[in-house]
Parts: C-alpha cells; sequence; structure tokens
C-alpha cells in the first residue's frame, strides 16, 4: 500500500456503505428516495449543460415504468485510463463514493459544486445500469449490477458527436416499490427548464406514450407569468421584478404584484422545490419589505391614518425564487425548510439594494404598487372594524350589528347550526318559514353576486352584500379572518336550480375560494340540492333534481296506465315553505354537497378562466370546450 495517501483511500471507498444504509444517501427507499435517483443522473447532465458543453437532455421513463434513460449531448463521462488507479474514469466516477475531488478539473464545475457522489450512489442501487459515452470519434460502454461491473468499458463502434447515456433500473432489493411516477418526473424537468433557462429536456413517457419537450429560454420570468396567469390573478404591474445573482452564493427572484389577497413564493434550493420558512424565503422577505419601506419614506408615500404592517406590503405578492448553494442543510417534517443561516443575509443583502434602486428607476410601476399596499392596509383596517363590531356585539349579548336582512337561529351553542345564503327576496322568504328556527339561519342576498375574481379584498368589501355576508359569518376576512370566530357549524350556499342559480353559486363559491379558503379547507362550506321538478304519480309525489333524475322516476314508477304529472319550479320563491323543507332543509331528508378543497383546486383553472375578466383566458376555456364537443361527436 506505499503511496497511498488518507485521501486517495477515501477516494477508493467501495459502494457497500450505500446498499447498507441508502437513507444517508437518498433520504429512505420510499417514493422520494426513488426518484432521487432520477435527479441526481438529470443533475448531471443539467451541470453539464449549464457549464455550456451540452444543449439537449432526454429522459426516458421505459414500458414497465420502473427502468429510466437519461441522454445529453455534453462532453461524455471520460474513459480514459486513470494513471494511478489503472481504471478508466468512467469506472471510478461510478464505482467510488467521494471521486469527485479526484476529477474536478477547472473545466468541470458543478453549478455550486452540488454533487458528485451522484452516479456511484445512483450506480449502488441499481439492479442494473448501463453508462454509454460518445466521445473522441467512439461509443464506449460499460454495464453495472448493484454498482458492481460486468465485464469491462467496452468499445462498441465509431460514434459522431458526444454525449452520455445513462440506463437504470433501482433495485427491488433496496426499495419495496420500484415504480416511477411520470407525472412527479415531467413536473420536475419542466421545473427544471424554467430554473435553468435555455436548457432544452425532453421527457419520453413510455407507459403513456408522450413526449414533452420543455425549453423556457426566459427562465423564472416565465414561469412567474404562467403561475400568475393559472390562478386567475390579475397583475397591479407589468413588468416583474426580476433578479440573477452568481457571486458565491446563485440566486435568481422573480416577483410581481397582483390584486390577488395572498401571498404566493414558490421556492427552490439545488432545483429542489421547498417549503415555506426556509432561510432562503425569509432572506428574500426582509429583504423586499426593507426596500419597499424604504422607498415610501424616502418619497413620502406613507398614508394618513394606517401604518402599513410586512403583511401589508406582501399582500398579492406572487414570486419564484431559485438558489443554489454548496451544502444545503434542511429541516422540518418534511425536511423541505432551508436552514443555512448564511443565505439568509446573503439574500436579503441581494434583494435589498437591487429592488430599492428598481423602484426608483420605474417611478410610475413603484406607484401603482405602493398604491396597492395602502389599499391592503385599508382593507385590513375596515374589515377589522367590521369584525370587531361583531365581536362587540356578542360580548353583550345582543345581536344589533348583525345585518338587518339575516334571520339568525336561535340555539346559543354553534354545533348543528347551519347558515343558507339564499338568492333574493322570495325565496329568501320560503326559507325563514320553512326552515328550523332553532338551528338554521337564512341570510337573503338581493339580485346578483358580484364577481369578485381578480379583485383586491379592499374593492370587494366596497359591496354590501359581500360585507353583510362576511358580518353574518363572524370570522372576519384577510388578515383579521379567525375560523374560531366562525358563528355556524355549516354555511350552505342555496340558489335556484336552474343556470342563473349555477353562475350565482359559482360567483360566492369564487368569493370564498379567494378569500375564506379556510371555510372551504375546513369542510364547512355546502352547495343545497334544490329540486327542478316535482312528479306527482297518484297520490304519490316525488322530487327529481334535473332531466335525468326526472326520467328516472317516471320510468321506475309509473305503473299500468297511471300518469306522471310534472311540475318544473320556476324558482326557489315560488315553492311552500313546506315543500322547501321537505326537499331541502331537513337534514334528514335532503341532499348537500360539500365544497372540497380539492375540487375547486382543480376547477381553480377553470374558475378564473370563466370568471376573469381576461377575454383571452375566457376564449381559450371555450376553445377547450369545444374540442370537447367534437371529440364526442366523433
Ligand atoms: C467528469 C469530467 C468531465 C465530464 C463529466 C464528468 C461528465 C459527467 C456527466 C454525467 C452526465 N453527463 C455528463 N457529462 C460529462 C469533463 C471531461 C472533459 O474534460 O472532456
Amino acid at each position: 500500500m506505499a503511496g497511498y495517501s488518507a485521501k486517495d483511500i477515501t477516494v477508493l471507498e467501495g459502494l457497500d456503505p450505500v446498499r447498507k444504509r441508502p437513507g444517508m444517501y437518498i433520504g429512505g427507499v420510499g417514493s422520494p428516495g426513488l426518484h432521487h435517483l432520477v435527479w441526481e443522473v438529470v443533475d448531471n447532465s443539467v451541470d453539464e449543460a449549464m457549464n455550456g458543453h451540452a444543449s439537449q437532455i432526454t429522459v426516458t421513463l421505459h414500458k414497465d415504468g420502473q427502468s429510466v434513460t437519461v441522454s445529453d449531448d455534453g462532453r461524455g463521462v471520460p474513459v480514459d485510463i486513470h494513471p494511478k488507479h489503472k481504471k478508466p474514469a468512467l469506472e471510478i466516477i461510478f464505482c467510488t463514493l467521494h471521486a469527485g475531488g479526484k476529477f474536478e478539473h477547472d473545466n468541470y464545475k458543478t453549478a455550486g459544486g452540488l454533487h458528485g457522489v451522484g452516479a456511484s450512489v445512483v450506480n449502488a442501487l441499481s439492479a442494473r445500469l448501463v453508462a454509454t459515452v460518445r466521445r473522441d470519434g467512439f461509443e464506449h460502454k460499460m454495464e453495472f449490477r448493484a454498482g458492481t461491473p460486468v465485464g469491462k468499458l467496452e468499445k462498441v463502434g465509431k460514434a459522431r458527436g458526444s454525449g452520455t447515456t445513462v440506463f437504470f433500473r433501482p433495485d427491488p432489493e433496496i426499495f419495496p416499490k420500484t415504480d416511477f411516477s411520470a407525472e412527479l418526473i415531467r413536473e420536475r424537468l419542466e421545473i427544471a427548464s424554467y430554473l435553468h433557462k435555455g436548457l432544452t429536456v425532453t421527457f419520453v413517457d413510455e407507459t403513456h406514450g408522450s413526449k414533452d419537450t420543455f425549453h423556457h429560454p426566459d427562465g423564472i420570468a416565465e414561469f412567474l407569468g404562467r403561475i400568475v396567469g393559472e390562478r386567475g390573478a390579475r397583475a397591479v404591474h407589468e413588468q416583474p421584478f426580476t433578479l440573477f445573482r452568481d457571486n458565491g452564493l446563485r440566486l435568481e427572484l422573480a416577483f410581481q404584484w397582483t390584486e390577488s389577497t395572498d401571498e404566493t413564493l414558490k421556492s427552490y434550493v439545488n432545483g429542489i422545490p421547498t417549503g415555506s420558512g426556509g432561510t432562503h424565503e425569509l432572506g428574500f422577505r426582509s429583504g423586499m419589505v426593507k426596500a419597499v419601506r424604504n422607498y415610501i419614506e424616502t418619497h413620502s408615500l406613507t398614508p394618513r391614518g394606517v401604518t402599513l404592517s410586512a403583511e401589508d406590503i406582501r399582500e398579492g405578492l406572487t414570486g419564484v425564487l431559485s438558489v443554489f448553494i454548496a451544502d444545503p442543510q434542511f429541516q422540518g417534517q418534511t425536511k423541505d425548510r432551508l436552514n443555512n443561516p448564511e443565505v439568509q443575509a446573503a439574500v436579503d443583502g441581494a434583494v435589498r439594494p437591487s429592488l430599492e434602486q428598481w423602484l426608483n428607476q420605474n417611478r410610475s410601476t413603484a406607484e401603482q404598487i405602493v398604491g396597492r399596499i395602502i389599499l391592503a392596509a385599508r382593507a385590513r383596517e375596515a374589515s377589522r372594524a367590521a369584525s370587531q363590531a361583531v365581536t362587540r356585539k356578542t360580548a353583550t349579548g345582543g345581536r344589533t350589528m348583525l345585518p338587518g336582512k339575516l334571520s339568525d337561529c336561535s340555539a346559543s351553542d354553534r354545533r348543528g347550526t347551519e347558515l343558507f345564503i339564499v338568492e333574493g327576496d322570495s325565496a329568501g322568504g320560503s326559507a325563514k318559514q320553512g326552515r328550523d328556527r332553532n338551528t338554521q339561519a337564512v341570510l337573503p342576498l338581493r339580485g346578483k353576486v358580484m364577481n369578485t375574481e381578480g379583485m383586491t379584498l379592499a374593492k370587494v368589501l366596497e359591496n354590501k352584500e359581500i360585507t353583510d355576508l362576511v358580518t353574518a359569518l363572524g370570522c372576519g376576512v384577510g388578515q383579521n379572518f379567525d375560523i374560531a370566530r366562525l358563528r355556524y357549524e355549516r354555511i350552505v350556499l342555496l340558489a335556484d336550480a336552474d343556470s342563473d342559480g349555477h353562475h350565482i353559486t359559482t360567483l360566492l363559491l369564487t368569493f370564498f375560494y379567494r378569500h375564506l379558503t379556510e371555510v372551504i379547507r375546513q369542510g364547512r362550506l355546502f352547495v343545497a340540492v334544490p329540486p327542478l321538478y316535482r312528479v306527482d304519480i297518484g297520490k304519490e309525489t316525488f322530487w327529481a333534481v334535473d332531466d335525468a333524475d326526472k326520467e328516472r322516476i317516471v320510468k321506475d314508477k309509473v305503473r299500468g296506465n297511471a300518469r306522471a304529472e310534472i311540475t318544473r319550479f320556476k324558482g326557489l320563491g315560488e315553492m311552500m315553505p313546506k315543500v322547501l323543507w321537505d326537499t331541502t332543509l331537513n337534514p334528514k331528508t335532503r341532499r348537500l354537497l360539500k365544497i372540497d378543497i380539492a375540487d375547486v383546486l382543480a376547477t381553480d383553472r377553470v374558475v378564473s378562466d370563466l370568471m376573469g375578466k381576461d377575454p383571452q383566458a375566457r376564449f381559450h376555456f371555450i376553445m377547450d370546450r369545444a374540442d370537447q364537443a367534437d371529440a364526442l361527436d366523433v
């Protein structure tokens, strides 16, 4: 062993430790660990591309769903024999842990020095791995099983160009489940194409027979545009703020204020999505808030009568933050919160001066932003005043501050209580008379409910119907929202069973979704299903909620030469209170649809397409529908 130094020994460490304790290297052997193998191999190719040596990466999920090939047109993993170890460089890279250092030429620098162990870890945990390299006019190939070479590196023929292809199939002896998720891989590759602008990634999904190519020359700024578009939130200013830094810390940032009420920040560390509250996010928030405050103060824009809180400044902000750092430390239950303290100061220090400068150089944009922030502060004050009014009245036992048209229930315990939000005064009248006064309250809304999509909370709260609703709910809204103060156990939307009614329900759902999301998330929002038809057959009466329901009843219940008499309700208002109770209000016989946040999220795009002011989006929606109709005709 003469001539070997301690350093060489670590370089030559075998792969046993990886198979013995896979969790140490990939975090676990569940689905995230399994997919981690893909990210490791892809990252090596991404590095090759980001250093300017490759322009194309193709990832193939094979038909079995349990093996993947990653291919790039980079320089190719070196195949020459290492003078000291007398082995091909490729073999050392794939078969030894921590091999990175020895091969770290000046011309091979990873994006922030992130990996180096990746290739060998994936190899160790793969039942089979085949590395193919095109380089110097030839194709070279080497095959491994569980990290051990089967045969030598071979020259398999002549080849043009250069590049690396890695096929691998994770080892079922290590992973209890070895099925990859095409969705996860596609999502990750698409995000990578935004986070590394200029990169072209193709995903071939043989399990579904599809192929997608992702390429986004404008990177993160394009990503931001997509997020803002998807959320249907209107932007307060046209040009987003963007920042790119690469001195020590590589940081990329794009953000924009929108008229939505919440803050959305997507953050990434080394291309990995991160949870909120990490040090990179904290640094961004503090730097951003300080820059805006400074701008407001230097230009004497501070409003009278309200103090601006950090939450006011952050309201409606939508952004993407990506950092690449050498040694990320993660904490939290899902290990997705960045913990490196130095990153906070670094991000804060990068954001604050550059944002302040940008605001000063874009005065009209800055004014729009400051206007948005002041509005947020005023809305917060207004909704605080409204909810304080309710609190005061409950404290004194009286209910004088509740909206006049609310017919409240008499129960003192909230359990089992329900608020029916009813369209129109006459329907409200039937509901008032037909309800169980002890547990059911009725709030009639007059006329058309306003379309709140894309509106700031301040604008929304100028509407009397909406403030009445918020007051009746008692839980406040926006920054003053507190679900603990919601005055009823269930909130039920009750509208006519026709298209106008559906429209009103959609408008109310939009309002709840955008401004009272937690009510939905906690499963407290419902839609009532009033009947559309009354079907009398002989002495019996049935209720049908739609045409199909009516047909079914007629088919099933008409016997002999009995006749079905069908009455179509024009609206809830013409229904007798007793009938409304039997069909729609009585908890024992009625049907309620619970609004699920997953449903709402799935329909988010649809809701915003329908409700948003953007005619382009509406057009797309109609086009999408037209396509479906065509498909049905075929
Ligand atoms: C070490 C040195 C060189 C390239 C690579 C590794 C390399 C690794 C991977 C993994 C996937 N694709 C890759 N492409 C390249 C530089 C070799 C030289 O100096 O030509």
